[in-house]
């Protein structure tokens, strides 16, 4: 079995998302996705407007996910791979060349993202629709 693991916010769930995760999932046979939890959002100077828990219960019911773990730290990946003896580590493509030192313990690869749409253009488009 062919395994798969990638890592976000995954925050107001968009097609960008969910193109990202149907693609990895193609990859291989089973994908984790480790999503960050709001301590680390902080440390990513985020700000998600679902909780982790919330973020959590949406990603377990996409079709291409077969699993959903906790992103604690930007240190956690090697001991992830390892784990749980994932084959493909996959990102979008903002984050290219950044996680290359995972290809001693995985295959590397950057998907390109979705161009047109980010959780950030939903959050201002709205606050602009808001404010009229
Ligand atoms: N993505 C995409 N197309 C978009 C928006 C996002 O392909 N239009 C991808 C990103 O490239 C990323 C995934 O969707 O691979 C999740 O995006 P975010 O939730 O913004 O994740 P990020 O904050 O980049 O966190 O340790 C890695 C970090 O946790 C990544």
């Amino acid at each position: 079995m062919k395994k798969v693991i990638t890592y976000g916010t995954f925050d107001l769930l968009h097609h960008g998302h969910i193109n990202i995760l149907k693609r990895a999932k193609e990859m291989g046979d089973y994908l984790v996705v480790a999503v960050s939890t709001d301590e680390f959002n902080r440390l990513k100077n985020k700000k998600s407007y679902y909780s982790y828990e919330e973020r959590k219960m949406i990603l377990e019911a996409i079709r291409y996910v077969d699993e959903v773990i906790p992103e604690n730290s930007w240190e956690q990946k090697i001991q992830d791979i390892q784990e749980y003896d994932i084959d493909i580590f996959v990102m979008g493509n903002d984050w290219e060349g950044k996680f290359d030192f995972l290809k001693d313990y995985c295959e590397v690869v950057y998907l390109p993202r979705t161009v047109g749409v980010s959780t950030t253009k939903i959050k201002s488009e709205l606050s602009n629709v808001k404010n009229g």
